[in-house]
């Protein structure tokens, strides 16, 4: 990745490409569903990507990958590296079906989600990636997100896929780390990555790391990795701080009350708790860690059921401190 991309000041997802491509490496072909990304990489022959990239349609970012990868296997190119770049609306969302069915067949390929929590490029409207609570163009003040944000991780882990993991740009060497353990791997990665939007979330620019980092260190965004659907291991730990602090920083979260927040504390606490126990049911952090073999490495994985409440007025009366 060049100089010269289109995001806005701040953003955090030209960071994370080029974290990811410095790791990957030019033997790379980047398959892109529509998102801000789309816009970012700039106008071709101006692209800021210098590896190939093929931008496709929305709902199609795991299947046009599959194809791909199938085309380079004929040739006999197996050791490029197929990697899907999507939004959280394109992941979570619109694309979650060719995913799931990449997954399943455990397609060769690393499928990574910049998760902004929102529609951006299209003007912040929410999706199943906006967190409860937040405010977008689709859920106004008076009506913000009333759902809990889809459990991604849980999901994936469900498809017993051989690698997947958590990342964020405030966390370089944990990201790079992940990406290279996943280029070692064969089948079907999936990586998620916080991405912080200014614009979205509203922000300073310059906050954009700090966000990032208090969105770890408040256990909202947790920095985790399974193996094989199966070996649950918490990547970064220290002692949890508050969650309120990280919503006080965004102009998102701005009309939540007290109790609001101490329902969120709550959720955020909720859902460490089932990860928790993932790792411990899968054995703790695993020392004997190795690249998986190849295309047949799954196992059986664990399954927990959501953490969610709807955005109510019982909610707002229930909720208290902890
Ligand atoms: C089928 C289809 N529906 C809607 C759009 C319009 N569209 C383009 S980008 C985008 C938002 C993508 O959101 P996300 O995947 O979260 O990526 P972000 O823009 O947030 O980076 C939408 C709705 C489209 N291109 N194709
Ligand atoms: S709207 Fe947000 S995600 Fe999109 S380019 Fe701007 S800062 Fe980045
Ligand atoms: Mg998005």
């Amino acid at each position: 990745m060049t100089s010269g991309h289109l995001a806005c000041p701040g953003c955090a997802a030209p960071l994370a490409m080029r974290l990811v491509l410095k790791a990957l490496g030019p033997n790379t072909i980047v398959v892109m569903p529509a998102c801000c990304w789309s816009i970012i990489a700039g106008p071709w022959p101006q692209s800021s990507l210098k590896v190939p990239l093929y931008h496709t349609a929305f709902e199609t970012g795991a299947a046009t990958a599959s194809g791909i990868r199938a085309a380079l296997d004929v040739r006999g190119e197996s050791d490029t590296t197929v990697m899907v770049w999507a939004g959280d609306g394109g992941t979570f969302d619109i694309g979650i079906q060719a995913l799931s069915g990449a997954a399943e067949r455990n397609e060769d390929i690393l499928y990574v989600c910049y998760d902004n929590e929102a529609y951006m490029n299209t003007g912040i409207q929410r999706s199943s990636a906006t967190p409860w609570g937040a405010w977008t163009t689709t859920t106004p003040e008076g009506h913000p997100e009333a759902s809990p944000k889809k459990d991604m991780l849980a999901i994936m882990a469900a498809h017993r896929i051989p690698y997947l993991a958590t990342a964020t740009v405030a966390y370089p060497l944990d990201l790079i780390e992940k990406v290279r353990k996943a280029h070692a791997i064969r089948g079907t990665r999936f990586l998620h990555i916080l991405s912080p939007c200014p614009p979205g979330w509203k922000y300073a620019d310059e906050e954009t790391i700090e966000l990032a980092r208090m969105a770890v260190s408040c256990r909202v965004f947790p920095l985790v990795e399974v193996e094989g659907g199966q070996r649950w291991r918490v990547t970064l730990d220290s002692p949890p701080e508050p969650v309120a602090p990280y919503l006080h920083k965004q102009g998102r979260f701005r009309h939540l009350t007290e109790q609001h927040e101490a329902y969120i504390q709550r959720e955020v606490d909720a859902r460490w708790e089932m990860i928790q126990r993932r790792v411990r049911e899968s054995g703790g952090a695993p020392s004997d860690w190795e690249p998986a073999a190849g295309i047949d490495a799954r196992s059986e994985g664990s399954q927990a059921g959501p953490v969610s409440q709807e955005f109510t007025a019982e909610t707002t009366e229930d909720a208290g401190p902890a």
